[in-house]
C-alpha cells in the first residue's frame, strides 16, 4: 500500500503484482527479495528494491516531482524520525501537506475499523485528531484508490482469528 500511494502521488504507472503470502511464493518474489522474501517489492529499470519505507524513499528520489519529503534537511530528518516513532501522536500537527509520514502511516490505518469490532473502543472518541487525520487521508484521490475497503480487512482478520484458533 505505502509503494502504490507512493507511485500514485507521483503519477507513475505500474503493474501492480500480488502475491499468495499464505501459499507458495512467486520465484519472482524469492530472486528479488532472497534474504527476507517478503513484499513489498519494486522492480525498477531491472532491479530490485526492497522494504517499504525504503521503496517510499527511492520512489521520492527516482521521481522527484511532487516532493514527499519537505527541502530543508531538518524537517526532512524529523518526517525520517516520526516514521519510525511517534506517527500517531505528532505527525499531522507538524506537516501540514500530505507526504512521506503521512503514506508511511495510513495504511496501518486500514486496521484499525477491524480493532474496533474486538476491541469495544472507538478511535474517534480515543483519539480524536488521529481519527480526523485518518479521514482526511483516506479522501485523498491516491489513498483511497490503493487502500482496501475496511469491510474487506474486517473479514481478513475474523479469516486470520479462526486459523490461528482465537475463535
Ligand atoms: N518491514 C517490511 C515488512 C514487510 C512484510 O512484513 N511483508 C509481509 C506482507 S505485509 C510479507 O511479505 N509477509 C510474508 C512473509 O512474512 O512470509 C516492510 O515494511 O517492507
Amino acid at each position: 500500500m505505502r509503494a502504490k500511494i507512493a507511485l500514485e502521488e507521483k503519477g507513475v504507472e505500474y503493474e501492480a503484482r500480488e502475491e499468495d503470502l499464505l501459499g507458495t511464493k512467486s520465484e519472482l518474489l524469492l530472486s528479488s527479495n532472497p534474504i527476507y522474501k517478503k513484499v513489498p517489492v519494486l522492480l525498477h529499470n531491472g532491479k530490485a528494491v526492497c522494504e517499504s519505507s525504503i521503496v517510499v524513499s527511492y520512489i521520492d528520489e527516482a521521481w522527484p516531482s511532487p516532493p514527499l519529503l519537505p527541502s530543508c534537511p531538518y524537517e526532512r530528518s524529523q518526517a525520517r524520525y516520526l516514521k519510525g516513532e511517534t506517527v500517531y501522536g505528532g505527525a499531522k500537527e507538524r506537516h501540514k501537506s500530505f507526504g512521506f509520514v503521512d503514506i508511511i502511516a495510513i495504511p496501518l490505518a486500514s486496521w484499525f475499523y477491524a480493532y474496533e469490532q474486538f476491541g469495544s473502543f472507538k478511535v474517534e472518541e480515543e483519539c480524536p485528531k488521529f481519527s480526523a487525520w485518518m479521514k482526511r487521508c483516506m479522501e485523498r484521490e491516491t489513498v483511497a484508490k490503493v487502500i482496501p475497503d475496511l469491510t474487506k480487512v474486517y473479514e481478513f482478520v475474523c479469516m486470520m482469528r479462526k486459523m490461528y484458533g482465537f475463535e
